[in-house]
């Protein structure tokens, strides 16, 4: 299998998520964010406590997770987009732009940043991805934002018991 296998023994209640999510695509990146919603509330997560904000495009992404990062007391932020090659003359660009926003947006931010982003060379490839038979990226985002939050949370407790 490639990549890490997602740890869906964990526990998501109690957790404050927020997701940001492009409109470009909007057909596929619907299908990341209900895979997203699912995972979350399937494990735990109360509706109330996830809060969704559309964005136009994934470039506007990081700004997007920013500002609610600052407006709302959140422990993770997901953002969800679709980038499609075939589609895009400057794919690459908005690519790494996005990508090293987002990591800014964590560091600045000190909560897990999920990077939920599809960058595909067609749209069927973005397709498999978004639950057909390569996976589901918006199901690992929620996967990776539990796991995120729980690390963080462990390393809470050790400072209190050191402190
Ligand atoms: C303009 C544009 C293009 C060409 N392609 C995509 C794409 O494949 N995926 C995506 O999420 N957004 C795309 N956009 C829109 C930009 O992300 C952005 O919303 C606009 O340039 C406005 O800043």
């Amino acid at each position: 299998m490639k990549g890490s296998k997602p740890l869906e023994g964990v526990s998501a209640r109690g957790m404050r998520i927020g997701i940001v999510v492009s409109r470009f695509n909007g057909e596929i990146t619907q299908r990341l964010l209900d895979g997203a919603q699912r995972t979350l509330l399937k494990k735990g997560a109360s509706k109330k406590q996830i809060i969704v904000v559309p964005v136009p495009g994934c470039f506007e992404l990081p700004v997007a997770a920013k500002r609610l990062g600052t407006s709302r007391r959140l422990d993770a932020i997901l953002c969800l987009g679709v980038l499609i090659r075939g589609e895009t003359s400057h794919f690459d660009w908005i690519a790494s732009a996005i990508s090293v926003g987002l990591v800014q947006v964590g560091v600045e931010l000190g909560i897990p940043v999920i990077f939920g982003v599809l960058t595909t060379d067609t749209e069927k490839q973005a397709l498999e991805r978004a639950g057909g038979r390569s996976g589901h990226k918006g199901v690992d985002a929620a996967y990776a934002a539990i796991e995120m939050i729980h690390c963080f949370r462990s390393l809470r407790k050790g400072r209190r018991r050191s402190g």
